[in-house]
């Protein structure tokens, strides 16, 4: 099976700034990480990032068409795009959304998300850990 991880805006910039809130893993480790993981779960994961949001769109209208589960951190498109919500709704496969930061123990305006309410599930705050563990959910589920 075939897994899509997305990563929204300013995520490229992970390992780099804010270590306490979002660790010191880089988007390349991360990314590395989540091949390993899907590897030994039996799945080709394919991680990407941008800081476009018609480009996000786009990915998530590909997931839909073939049918794909997506993993989605939309980062700060998460607290207000429509139209990324819209674009989720399509998805015919699951699709869990992962914060790597705990979102509501943080400024009011990360408390809300527009995407929580069309998605399967929900992971914050467990680090990049949270895209490992939604990996593995994906697995469990598919028994
Ligand atoms: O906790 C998360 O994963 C977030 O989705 C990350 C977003 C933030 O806007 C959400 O409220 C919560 C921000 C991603 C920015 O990542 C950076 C990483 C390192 C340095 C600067 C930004």
């Amino acid at each position: 099976m075939n897994v899509l991880v997305l990563n929204g805006p300013n995520l490229n910039r992970l390992g780099t700034r804010e270590p306490l809130i979002y660790g010191s893993t880089t988007h390349a480790d991360l990314a590395e990480m989540c091949v390993a993981e899907g590897k030994a779960l039996g799945f080709a994961v394919e991680v990407r990032q941008t800081n476009h949001e018609g480009e996000m769109v786009g990915w998530l209208h590909e997931a839909a068409d073939a049918g794909t589960p997506v993993i989605l951190n939309g980062a700060a498109w998460t607290h207000y795009s429509i139209a990324l919500r819209d674009a989720c709704s399509q998805l015919t496969a699951p699709l869990v959304e992962v914060h790597i930061s705990n979102i509501h123990q943080r400024e009011e305006f990360r408390h809300h998300s527009v995407i929580s309410a069309v998605a399967t599930g929900v992971i914050a705050g467990l680090g990049v850990e949270g895209y490992l563990l939604a990996l593995r959910w994906l697995a469990l589920r598919q028994k």
